[in-house]
């Protein structure tokens, strides 16, 4: 029954059971939670602009409606997860707050530019590629409520992630022009791609007890080895190459060597200096400020029917 004590989240992690929202749990499982759900949550909704940038530029109008609805499916998930972030007992004003003012991140991929129709489908192919690689074992987190979240991101990613795949590979079979413009953006995203799984494991200060409270299934090199493993066949089917010179299948390892990654470029990246940081920020603050009209008046709705229930 509810409320299951400290003694049983002990209890519960060792089994691998689920934590819920009215259990006890340590203090800093809460905040870890927090912070991740909600720079998830954040990368989510930020995640809208690159793409969204060409939604009037899409050259079809099938494209145009396959992408509207990926930028909608991204606004979805950001709403799942901030209100899995909520049943710990935070704000989502205060979350977007936060996200404001630079105190929460979001994923440093969302501040590089998607310069030709062909960083769409790269987007969908690599970003969204990674962020299934990356979430399927958050299905089995400790904690129910993100955990849950996961299911259905996950199944719209695996969609978004293949609708990307077939739109690189009509345009590498496609005019010599075409062709070079999706090299050029597989190009631009596949390093960013691999720094979306975070610092090297030995530098990532929150991996160890992350693991040991079930948050985290697996380590940050481990995913990105396992990604890197599942794009360079995909890569060879859509007849583009990735660009990296070190890429060696290990028969040992029974995987893909590759090479090192500038980690400083992410650090750079993640502490504001990324090439869109500001427009991203910017115009997530405006569209914040644009939508300050519908919060109020969603507001007296619900107080006005508030007061009618009550006479
Ligand atoms: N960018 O100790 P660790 C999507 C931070 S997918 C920015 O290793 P942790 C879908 C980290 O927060 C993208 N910051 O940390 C989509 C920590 O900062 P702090 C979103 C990064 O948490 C597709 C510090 O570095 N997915 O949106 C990054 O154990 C297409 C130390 O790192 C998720 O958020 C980075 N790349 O592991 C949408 C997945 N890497 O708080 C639109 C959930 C690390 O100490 C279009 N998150 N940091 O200041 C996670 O799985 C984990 O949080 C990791 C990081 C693996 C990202």
């Amino acid at each position: 029954g509810y409320p299951r004590g400290v003694s049983t989240f002990e209890a519960l992690i060792a089994a691998q059971d689920r934590v819920e929202p009215r259990d006890e749990m340590p203090g800093d499982y809460r905040a870890t939670l927090v912070r991740q759900i909600a720079q998830h949550a954040h990368s989510e909704i930020i995640g809208m602009q690159p793409e969204g940038d060409w939604i009037t530029r899409a050259p079809s109008l099938r494209r145009k409606a396959i992408l509207l609805a990926k930028v909608q499916d991204e606004a979805g998930h950001g709403l799942y997860l901030y209100a899995a972030a909520e049943t710990l007992g935070v704000d989502r004003d205060d979350l977007l707050e936060a996200l404001h003012t630079g105190r929460q991140k979001y994923s440093s991929i969302f501040n590089y530019p998607s310069l030709t129709w062909a960083d769409v489908a790269a987007i969908g192919w690599l970003v969204d590629g990674a962020a299934i690689v990356n979430q399927v074992p958050l299905g089995r987190c400790s904690y129910g409520p993100y955990a849950r979240a996961m299911v259905r991101i996950c199944k719209e990613e695996s969609f978004h992630q293949r609708q990307g795949f077939e739109s690189l590979l009509t345009m590498s079979r496609g005019t010599p022009a075409q062709h070079a413009m999706a090299q050029d953006a597989v190009d631009r995203w596949w390093w960013p791609s691999l720094m979306m799984f975070g610092p090297p494991d030995a530098e990532s200060p929150h991996s160890a007890r992350s693991t040991a409270w079930g948050i985290k299934r697996f380590s940050n090199d481990t995913l990105r080895q396992r990604f890197v493993d599942l794009a360079v066949p995909q890569a060879e089917a859509l007849g583009l190459t990735l660009p990296d010179p070190d890429l060696r299948w290990d028969e040992e390892r029974g995987s893909w060597d590759f090479g090192t990654i500038d980690f400083t470029e992410l650090r750079e990246v993640v502490s504001g200096n990324g090439p869109c940081n500001e427009v991203r920020i910017g115009r997530r603050v405006a569209a914040h400020e644009d939508g300050a009209w519908v919060r109020e008046a969603a507001a007296a709705y619900a107080a006005k029917q508030g007061t009618r229930g009550a006479a």
